[in-house]
């Protein structure tokens, strides 16, 4: 049977991040993707000046009950860029709701980057987004979002296998603190790390296996936007395709710096995103 995310994220009409991202890409998967907006931007907020922002904060809550009156259900629940700690506290009242045995939760704490969060946010929302983590099947933060959850000094490029290694299992350990059933994090997937010059990559945790598993690929110079959510998009894709956390890690790797490079190629200003569009073929494949 075909599958359904619900995807919860702003729309930044022009950048080429968040849900204009996602969609393509679990649509690209085979995924029906529903899609719950929580902000309308003009562009996103990271490069760009001026833009607008309209919060949907209010619509969150009707559009969750129109979906329970209709029964909805869905195999996994993916949260992106949220806009407000309003918001954080609604998505716990929305994984109440549709969250059930089956159903996978992804939370990408996309909040922060190169050691600085985002013009939007302050440490308390980098810790409410930590908390909304604990609740999570699996997270998808880069080494600054992991820093900024565990309160701890954000190391740069100076860190070594162990430092990883014991990042995750600290991610991992969230899960634990949190109230009620509390559980481990069952899956963490680092973005943006790199061991040698010239490579980068992801590396993850399965902690029900207490297996670290990782894919590197070339660095390609530059800064891009979008790219954390083009990753954990094509990652989902992955995971809900049945591919083992390794091979959905490897693909997204694949994909991301598939789309890094032609951009680079093309000398396109970055911050309008990444050509990944060009990419969703090789997706398709490696999907299958
Ligand atoms: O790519 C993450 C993202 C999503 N949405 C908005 C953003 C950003 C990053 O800056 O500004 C609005």
């Amino acid at each position: 049977m075909q599958k359904r995310v619900i995807t919860i994220q702003d729309i930044s009409c022009v950048g080429r991040c968040s849900l204009t991202v996602a969609l393509p890409i679990l649509s690209a998967g085979g995924i029906e993707t529903s899609i719950l907006p929580t902000a309308i931007l003009s562009t996103h907020t990271g490069g760009f000046t001026g833009y607008t922002f309209r919060d949907l904060t209010d619509d969150v809550r009707p559009i969750a009950s129109h979906w329970q009156e209709l029964g909805l259900s869905t195999d996994a629940i993916y949260t992106g860029y949220l806009g407000s700690e309003e918001q954080l506290a609604l998505m716990k009242e929305f994984f109440a709701k549709f969250k059930d045995e089956q159903t996978l939760v992804m939370v990408d704490p996309a909040m922060a980057d190169q050691g600085k969060l985002y013009p939007a946010f302050d440490q308390k929302f980098a810790l409410g987004m930590r908390d909304l983590c604990k609740q999570a099947d699996i997270i998808v933060p880069n080494l600054t979002e992991a820093t900024f959850m565990l309160q701890k000094p954000y190391p740069g490029e100076d860190y070594d296998r162990d430092y990883i290694h014991e990042t995750l299992r600290e991610l991992s350990a969230l899960g634990s603190c949190a109230d009620g059933n509390a559980k481990n994090i069952s899956k963490v997937v680092l973005t943006g790390v790199s061991f040698e010059p010239g490579r980068i990559g992801a590396i993850g945790f399965d902690a029900g296996a207490n297996e670290f598993v990782s894919w590197f690929t070339d660095r390609i110079d530059g800064y891009y936007h979008g790219t954390g959510d083009i990753y954990s998009s094509a990652l989902l894709a992955g995971l809900l395709n049945d591919k083992s956390l390794e091979d959905a890690i490897r693909i997204a790797c694949e994909f991301t710096v598939g789309a890094i490079r032609r951009t680079h190629l093309a000398q396109t200003d970055p911050k309008y995103g990444v050509d990944f569009e060009h990419e969703l073929g090789s997706l398709i494949s490696l999907l299958s």
